[in-house]
């Protein structure tokens, strides 16, 4: 099933008890945050909040759309209880279709409802939550997907970075050097001290929200990947004040220029890692020369923390399969990766054919080459489970060599910055390493002397096992 938009979803996750709707009056100040934080850590729904104090009836905030692995497999299309190993494989499946969106007239974009333009445009009139105490502010655009256009090649990029309210026509944000965004403003605009057209997309359908979290190739067109995962092609329209084209049926659309002159306060923010570490930094200027929006908007939010929530469930599965894509175009014999909630993109797992400490040095080198936003990789044996911490640990413990297993790598200038346990002097110099543990058998020890993990599956014949499995029920197990 392909959902147009969060209301369709939200039918759905309604029927599967997956959403809850709270109609109690509440804060955008700190308590939406906390009730969704809180919501998140207790593994619970996706919330609807409906009634907004100092908001008129009808505004409304989302939070945890694709918070667990039962809603990232309700948004694929698959069943609530589908394995975590099966929602990676269908994602990465559905990567290889690709359909070209469809283009709506505004009269029939529900987006267009209401437009507010020029002058008239006021952010406040929305109930940006201030999501944690010490954010530098109210941020608008968390679960968001932001638009922007290479204007020599026409190629339009889709990414998912916040945006915090500056004044009523005034956005700020900090998007790292290293996203596209940023890479296409730096290359493009900047020279010609030309402001850059951007579009912040809150409450698009899901599936358009993971795309953007989905770090694709430059080239790479999210709207079509978008369309092909659905099974649906996307339906877009062109922006009121650029030619900018954005998802139809989003809830609100921020357009606006990115300032090539002009540099605005942005942060701190309660980040992905898990923490409130950076402090206020010089984010980029946004200019807002409308927005538009359907009647009673959802505005949807990630009270982002500590795991899980939907950065490290959805958008680190999307960086999973990103990495697994580049790491077999490097040649690595990769079987799966996985890079668990608990991690937040940190610590990475990677599953290969063949392993050894020639293969763990290229699974490094692939991690470092460029700029480096994991720290800890983990290379398992294809017996070992990738999706099951259990046996990753227990390959870890058993199989890495203290001395001979772990090789690290030092770099300057392009580490990431919001990683927790860097010093300060560090992180100024973007100075980083990184790690591989090598949880494999030496590939040169021969088949006699490989110790024989001692579990059911692997210690005993298939005749004992068969025999075993048989009679459960007659020893009286279930
Ligand atoms: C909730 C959330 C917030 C994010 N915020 C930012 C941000 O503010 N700046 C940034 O550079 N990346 C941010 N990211 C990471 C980007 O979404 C990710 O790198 C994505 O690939 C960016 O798209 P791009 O590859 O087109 O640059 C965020 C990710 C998530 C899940
Ligand atoms: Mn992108």
């Amino acid at each position: 099933m392909a959902f147009n938009d969060h209301r369709d979803f939200f039918q759905v996750l309604e029927r599967e008890g997956e959403l809850a709707r709270i109609s109690r009056e509440v804060s955008w100040d700190l308590e939406v945050g906390a009730i969704g934080r809180r919501t998140y850590e207790r593994q619970g729904p996706c919330l609807l909040f409906e009634n907004i104090k100092d908001y008129p009836q009808g505004f409304r905030i989302s939070n945890g759309t694709t918070g667990t692995w039962s809603r990232v497999a309700l948004a694929l299309g698959l069943p609530k209880d589908t394995s975590v190993r099966e929602i990676y494989r269908v994602y990465e499946e559905k990567l290889e279709k690709k359909l070209p969106p469809n283009t709506l007239t505004r009269n029939n974009a529900p987006c267009k409802e209401n437009i507010m333009l020029g002058d008239d445009v006021n952010l406040y009139k929305f109930p940006s939550p201030m999501i944690h105490e010490g954010d530098g502010g109210r941020y608008i655009g968390t679960w968001d997907a932001v638009i922007c256009k290479d204007p020599i090649t026409g190629w339009t990029n889709w990414g998912m970075y916040r945006f915090m309210v500056h004044t009523k026509n005034w956005l700020t944000g900090w998007p790292q050097s290293t996203s596209q965004l940023a890479m296409i403003f730096k290359e493009k605009y900047l020279p010609k001290n030309e402001p850059m057209p951007i579009a912040i997309v809150i409450g698009a359908d899901p599936i358009s929200h993971i795309m953007a979290t989905h770090p694709f190739r430059p080239q790479d067109n999210e709207a079509e990947h978008a369309g092909g995962m659905r099974g649906k092609p996307m339906d877009l329209v062109r922006c009121e004040t650029s030619d900018l084209m954005v998802p139809a049926h989003a809830e609100i659309v921020i357009e606006g220029h990115l300032m090539p002159d002009k540099i605005a306060p942005d942060g701190p923010f309660g980040e992905y890692p898990g923490y409130r570490s950076g402090t206020m930094c010089d984010g980029v200027a946004v200019k807002v020369s409308a927005v538009t929006y359907r009647n009673d908007p959802i505005l949807t939010m990630i009270a982002l923390g500590t795991p899980p929530d939907d950065s490290s469930i959805a958008a680190s599965m999307s960086a999973g399969i990103a990495m697994k894509q580049g790491l077999l175009r490097h040649g690595i014999p990769v079987t799966d990766v996985y890079v668990p909630p608990e991690g937040v993109t940190h610590l990475i797992i990677v599953g290969v054919k063949k392993g050894g400490t020639e293969v763990a040095r290229r699974v490094l080198d692939y991690f470092t080459a460029r700029r480096v936003m994991t720290n800890k990789h983990i290379v398992v044996d294809e017996d070992v489970d990738v999706f099951n911490m259990a046996e990753v640990l227990h390959a870890f413990a058993t199989r890495c060599h203290p001395g001979t297993g772990i090789a690290y790598e030092w770099y300057e200038g392009r580490s990431n910055s919001l990683t927790p346990f860097y010093s300060p002097d560090e992180r100024s110099k973007l100075k980083g390493v990184s790690v591989v543990f090598d949880s494999t058998w030496p590939p040169s020890w021969p088949r006699e002397i490989i110790p024989i993990k001692a579990s059911f599956k692997t210690i005993y014949s298939p005749e004992v096992q068969e025999k075993v499995v048989n009679n459960w029920q007659k020893y009286g197990l279930k």
